[in-house]
């Protein structure tokens, strides 16, 4: 077995790899940039080394230092989690050079699985079939037109070395197939600086279906279960589950051994999973990702089988310890994921700060996976995701029940999270009968009343009010009241909200979360970040709205927009400074 194992990552999923070393009697070692030195991933690994500096690419993307500290503290395996090095042929290589373990798959697998044209040709060559398509780059619209008169319309123009949607277009009929090529490739070159694009069916309403594979150094190859991950927004997954809906048990052994397949033509060792998109009884390989997901506590809790662990036999050079027929898949569970993000009005914007107090609900057949404890901050340099909430029942509608408990028992304080966003997806109709899709969550899903309370709308000489709870006792008997506070009363940051659950923080209006509120005329920043673009002077004339500039907080980029029409008489920031939440950015009269 491994000898000492150091954690390239942190927050959750440092902390799940950190307990798994130490149920197995194996040291860990921590990393930690400087604003995670307190962190609950260094709090709980036996060694913990610091990297320096405060953004990912200064500490966690510091290649050099990280194989320092792999001399230094005498590592024998390296596990990169998610995200970061994770999928990296480079960082991989360098660690196998020094003798030291990859927990993970060869540098070899991850190059073929790394761009979606050369892992279709891999997935094809393995008898596994993409959504019918081309593997040749096009040219011009013509073999667009020609396609799509062949197959049918619509069709997906697609980026070959994009990803998340990005580079990605939807083309209706021959007429806008130039138009569409040339707009994808635009956004190819600009994101990715490669602009070859690929055209294939497009589906309507399709499922996004994964299949966990492990596979190690002895010849075994296993799937171990799918998860249903179509609960999206903008590519980022809200809601996963296993197993997946309204899908027929011959499917899934189809699905399976494709995926098993896919992994074996690539030789592929270690902890994956193959994407499929899913539509009318058929599927279609989509991308295949080589390295632990975030929602592998899906597949954890209805096989029983403790996937991180089975990561680190692998890496020692150990058999799995279970072979496909142990394979048993038993209930239900629901993986959410619980970012620190308000929903309020759809709008998802970042939220971080300090959590000034969580207490993660518990109980029968509830885990929480999570990266921080009260007081710790949530950083608007890293991403957001606070921790995972994953329940199991022994049926969907148990799971359900039982997810939305404990999303109403959560409670956590000092920042906005998606919970009520949550709530609501596993509350509606379509998605307890298992008829939503990738596109749900953006086409039919109203999340305008969801997140910070509506705030009541006032005259002009009135002042904003805001909802609050709170828990009073009236002879005897306990009740939780809604109240509608003077919003110049609410406190900073502060989460508040009835004891019971994380209820909505102190509102704001929706333009007011864009950073419009504060003192009439003042454009304020609604939370910490860079601005990244101006896009107003002194003297112009904006209307309310208008974004007067741009805010990068946690890897996205938030219009911040003028609460009223007016002239711009002071712009008090430029592309590059960093602001704090309620800092005045702009003002207009
Ligand atoms: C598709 C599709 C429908 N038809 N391809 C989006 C990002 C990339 N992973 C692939 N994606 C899609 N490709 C065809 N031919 C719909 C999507 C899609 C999607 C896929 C998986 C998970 C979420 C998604 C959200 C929107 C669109």
């Amino acid at each position: 077995m491994l000898t000492k194992v150091l954690i390239a990552n942190r927050g959750e999923i440092a902390v799940r790899v950190i307990r798994a070393c130490a149920e197995l009697g194996i040291p860990s070692v921590a990393v930690y940039s400087e604003l995670d030195r307190e962190a609950l991933h260094v709090r709980l690994a036996d060694e913990a080394y610091a990297l320096g500096g405060q953004t990912a690419a200064e500490s966690y993307l510091n290649t050099e230092r990280i194989l320092e500290i792999i001399e230094q503290s005498g590592a024998d395996a390296v596990h990169p989690g998610y995200g970061f090095f994770s999928e990296n042929t480079d960082f991989a290589r360098a660690i196998a050079e020094r003798g030291v373990a990859f927990i993970g798959p060869p540098p070899e697998a991850i190059e073929v699985m790394g761009d979606k044209v050369s892992s279709r040709i891999a997935a094809e060559a393995a008898g596994v079939a993409g959504v019918p398509g081309t593997t040749e780059f096009l040219n011009n619209g013509d073999e667009v037109v020609a396609f799509g008169n062949a197959n049918g319309w619509p069709v997906a123009i697609k980026a070959a070395y994009g990803g998340g949607g990005r580079g990605m277009r939807v083309v209706n009929s021959a007429e806008e197939a130039h138009e569409a090529l040339a707009s994808a490739q635009s956004e190819a070159l600009k994101g990715f600086g490669r602009d070859e694009c690929y055209v294939e069916r497009y589906l309507s309403w399709p499922r996004h279906i994964e299949m966990q594979i492990i596979a190690d150094g002895h010849g075994n190859c296993v799937w171990v279960g799918e998860r249903d991950c179509s609960a999206q927004r903008r590519h980022q997954k809200l809601v996963e589950e296993s197993p997946a809906p309204n899908f027929p048990d011959e499917v899934r052994q189809a699905m399976g051994a494709a995926a098993v397949k896919v992994a074996q033509a690539c030789g592929y060792v270690n902890a994956g999973t193959v994407e499929f998109l899913y539509q009318d009884g058929e599927f279609y390989f989509l991308e295949m990702n080589t390295r632990l997901q975030v929602e592998h506590p899906v597949t954890e809790m209805v096989t029983g089988i403790d996937l991180v662990a089975e990561q680190l036999r692998v890496a020692a050079g150990e058999p799995l310890s279970f072979s496909q027929d142990d394979v048993v898949r038993t209930g239900h569970a629901v993986e959410i994921r619980i970012n620190a993000e308000d929903p309020a009005g759809g709008a998802f914007l970042p939220s971080p700060g300090r959590i000034t107090s969580i207490v993660p609900p518990q109980g029968f057949g509830t885990r929480w996976d999570g990266g921080y404890e009260s007081g710790d901050e949530v950083s608007q340099y890293y991403d957001n995701l606070v921790g995972k909430l994953i329940c199991w029942g022994a049926d969907r509608d148990k799971a359900i029940a039982r997810t939305l408990r404990a999303l109403r028992e959560f409670r956590i304080e000092g920042i906005a999270t998606t919970i009520p966003a949550d709530i609501a997806i596993l509350e509606h109709p379509d998605f307890v009968a298992g008829e939503h899709s990738t596109k749900w969550v953006e086409e039919r899903l109203d999340l305008t009343g969801v997140g910070s309370a509506p705030s009541v709308t006032t005259g002009a000489d009135e002042v904003a009010r805001v909802e609050r709870t709170a828990d009073v006792e009236v002879n005897g008997r306990r009740y939780a009241v809604k109240l509608w506070v003077p919003a110049d009363q609410i406190g900073g940051g502060g989460g508040g909200g009835s004891a019971r659950s994380a209820a909505p923080r102190p509102t704001r209006s929706a333009s007011a979360s864009a950073g419009a509120a504060g003192a009439p005329g003042a454009v304020t920043a609604p939370m910490q970040g860079t601005i990244v673009r101006v896009n107003v002077e002194v003297g112009q004339e904006v209307t309310a709205g208008q974004a007067v500039c741009v805010l990068e907080a946690m890897k996205m980029e938030n219009n911040i927009a003028a609460g009223a029409d007016g002239t711009v008489t002071a712009v008090n920031v430029a592309p590059g400074d960093a602001v704090g939440t309620g800092d005045v950015l702009v003002t207009i009269e």
